[in-house]
């Protein structure tokens, strides 16, 4: 599909930082191209402004593109392509893309694509720094934050993207040089009609990749590939051959099959998710040829302490640590999370609450069941969670998160963990996960 020299009428659908970065592009390349944004005021509204003239832009609602002779859609992922106007273009023959679609058709380097509903910008982190570790030029964003497309100013080795179902919604082929998949549990349920529409939009990654890296222990990350195509898996318990594995000595050996390549007592990161994460990044480096033994990779490990917001010490006060995983915001990341850092002394007092996107809550009692001492809920969905989990003997529901962790550390002993990780969205009570998660890390320091 090529851009230059088509005879398309295209339109940018929303103004965030995605849609800036098509309307620069386009707007770079030549194009003429109109904007739409269902907002009266958008964010990118004053850059697009500098290069499009007003008469191309229009806010406050969608209904305008079907006055317009339009042929093709350029869709940001924070808009549902099941949004009345875009459901009656598409039925029409209209084209819904994407940035990262666009991104695809465009870049030039081999392209590594990472998605999974959970663990997605903590191993496209590893896997870009490890890259640049090891001497290679890195290019690195999507769903992590730097639009795909301002990708392409760069010229890199390699490009490592995250992949949201989103953003996997409107791009048809990555032809990815390695492409994975981490896992597959629910998320997002307001926005698909069943789990099986999201793990559908999760597989669209695999489209046309040279290689893939799925998850041992999860069955909806494994790739339908054409025969001979190399596909290598990394799990949590033993290896076989040539996939990556733990095993249990003293801590974890990180295994490339029987082969022990680093102790846990190496890596600065701590549970066992996260040494998930790693080899994850390590099996995605194999397939690229590179070396994982070398020192570059040994300290890196030794110092990458993981990303804000996830599983992240916050401090210890009077013997209970707190744990900040305000990216913990579906009910599968909260889980990692209680098995990363719970133990058989059942120590944990966790904090969880906010906006559910319609998940299903009950899964969680099994880790509360296993590592939770008391749970603490609060939010807009505080209410269907504790019906949930009406089974386990101890929670209680508060109005806010700073009830809520009040609650926790009158209760908290020396030796406990006090962990926030909501398994819901923050958008009932804050602007964003990172808001919440520094709120609650400011609670915890005001203590
Ligand atoms: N919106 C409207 N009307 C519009 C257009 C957007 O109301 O016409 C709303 C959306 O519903 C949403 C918000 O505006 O609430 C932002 O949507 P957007 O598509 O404009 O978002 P961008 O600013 O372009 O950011 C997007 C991703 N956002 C979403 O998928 C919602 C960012 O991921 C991503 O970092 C960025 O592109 C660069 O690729 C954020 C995210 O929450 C972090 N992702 C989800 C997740 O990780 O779970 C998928
Ligand atoms: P994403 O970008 O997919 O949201 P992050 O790397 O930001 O992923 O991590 C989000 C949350 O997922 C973390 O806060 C943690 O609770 C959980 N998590 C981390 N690693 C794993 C894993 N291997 N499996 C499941 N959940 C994980």
């Amino acid at each position: 599909m090529s851009l230059i020299g088509s005879d398309r009428v295209r339109a940018v659908v929303g103004l965030g930082i995605t849609g800036l970065s098509c309307a620069q592009f386009l707007a770079a390349k030549g194009q003429e191209f109109y904007v739409v944004d269902s907002r009266e005021s958008p964010p990118g509204l004053d850059e697009v402004k500098s290069i499009l003239p007003d008469d191309r832009i229009f806010t406050g609602g969608l209904d305008k593109l079907l006055e317009l002779p339009v042929t093709e859609l350029f869709v940001s992922p924070g808009v549902a392509l099941s949004e009345p106007v875009l459901a009656r273009l598409a039925q029409q023959g209209v084209l819904m893309r994407g940035d990262v679609d666009l991104f695809c058709e465009h870049a030039d380097a081999p392209l590594i694509a990472i998605t999974g509903s959970n663990a997605k910008s903590t191993v496209t982190t590893m896997v870009a720094d490890m890259l640049s570790a090891l001497g290679k030029k890195v290019s690195v964003g999507g769903n992590l934050g730097r639009p795909a497309l301002d990708l392409l100013d760069d010229t890199p080795d390699y490009y490592v993207l995250e992949v949201s179902s989103f953003q996997l919604e409107t791009t048809e082929t990555l032809n990815a040089e390695v492409a994975c998949v981490l896992n597959v549990s629910e998320d997002h349920m307001d926005r698909y009609d069943s789990f099986y529409d999201y793990q559908r939009v999760k597989q669209k990654i695999y489209r046309n990749c040279k290689s893939a890296v799925c998850n041992k222990q999860d069955i909806l990350t494994a790739p339908l590939l054409p025969m001979g195509t190399p596909v290598n898996a990394f799990t949590t318990g033993l290896a076989d051959l040539k996939e990556f594995g733990l095993i249990e000595d003293e801590g974890f050996w990180l295994c490339h099959g029987v082969k022990r390549l680093y102790h846990s007592s190496q890596i600065k990161l701590k549970g066992k998710h996260n040494y998930a994460n790693v080899l994850a990044s390590f099996a995605i480096l194999e397939l690229l040829g590179l070396d994982l033994e070398g020192e570059e990779i040994a300290s890196y490990l030794g110092e990458f302490s993981g990303l804000p917001h996830r599983c992240e010490f916050v401090s210890e006060h009077q013997g209970v640590v707190y744990i900040n995983d305000s990216k913990g915001t579906n009910v599968g990341a909260t889980l990692a999370a209680l098995e990363g850092l719970g133990s058989k002394q059942k120590n944990i007092h966790l904090l969880l609450g906010g906006q559910g996107k319609g998940a299903d809550f009950a899964p969680l009692l099994s880790g509360l069941d296993k590592f939770v001492k008391s749970a603490h809920l609060y939010g807009e969905d505080a209410t269907n969670i504790a019906s949930a989990l009406s089974s386990f003997n101890d929670f209680s529901s508060y109005a806010d998160l700073n009830q809520a962790m009040q609650a926790a550390t009158k209760m908290a002993e020396p030796g406990d963990i006090v962990l926030f990780s909501p398994a819901c969205a923050s958008f009932d009570q804050f602007k964003s996960y990172v808001a919440r998660g520094e709120y609650f890390t400011s609670l915890v320091k005001a203590l």
